[in-house]
């Protein structure tokens, strides 16, 4: 009989400049613990112009895109790796719609309806797929999906 493997999955979270600046970030450390994930590396950044826009790069040609940059430079942001079975598509469903305002109507309990103001300031980030996620983890952590096989073979 065949045997089904079912591995744990990897997902970037950040909390943003307003969740940060509102000081939610030990209440979201908080939920992300309680909702079964662990925490595999974290850092507090305040991240550049250049740096945003590589990281968005997909909404480089959107009108919102100048406002996004400002957003995100606006103040430090906590950046976490988090690891669980179906990381990605669970921290997608713990954060709530994009649009924080509509995320208090119809989510509620989301992570956008408590920190949240609008569709712009939604306090918080997550990757949407597998292939956004590594690129994403490997963007600020280069040394932890790639890097992690000289650290084993130094271990030897
Ligand atoms: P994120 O990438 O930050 O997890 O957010 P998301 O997938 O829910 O939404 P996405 O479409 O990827 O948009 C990225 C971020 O850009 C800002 N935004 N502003 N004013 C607008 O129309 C608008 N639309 C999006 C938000 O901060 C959004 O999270
Ligand atoms: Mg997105």
């Amino acid at each position: 009989s065949r045997s089904l493997a079912i591995e744990s999955e990897l997902t970037l979270a950040i909390v943003k400049p307003d969740g940060i600046s509102g000081n939610y970030s030990s209440s979201i450390m908080h939920i992300i613990l309680q909702s079964g994930f662990t925490i595999q590396t974290q850092a507090t950044l305040h991240l550049d112009e250049h740096t945003v826009t590589t990281f968005y790069a997909e909404h480089s040609t959107k009108s919102f895109f100048p406002s996004l940059v400002k957003y995100m430079t606006s103040g430090p942001v906590l950046i976490m790796v988090l690891e669980k079975v179906n990381a990605i598509a669970d921290w997608r469903t713990l954060i709530g719609p994009t649009d924080a305002r509509k995320a208090k109507i119809t989510h509620p309990d989301s992570i956008r309806a408590m920190c949240g103001e609008d569709l712009e300031r939604n306090c918080v980030h997550g990757s949407d797929s597998r292939e956004s996620a590594a690129r994403e983890i490997s963007f600020f952590f280069p040394n932890l999906l790639s890097g992690g096989t000289t650290l084993k073979h130094d271990e030897l």
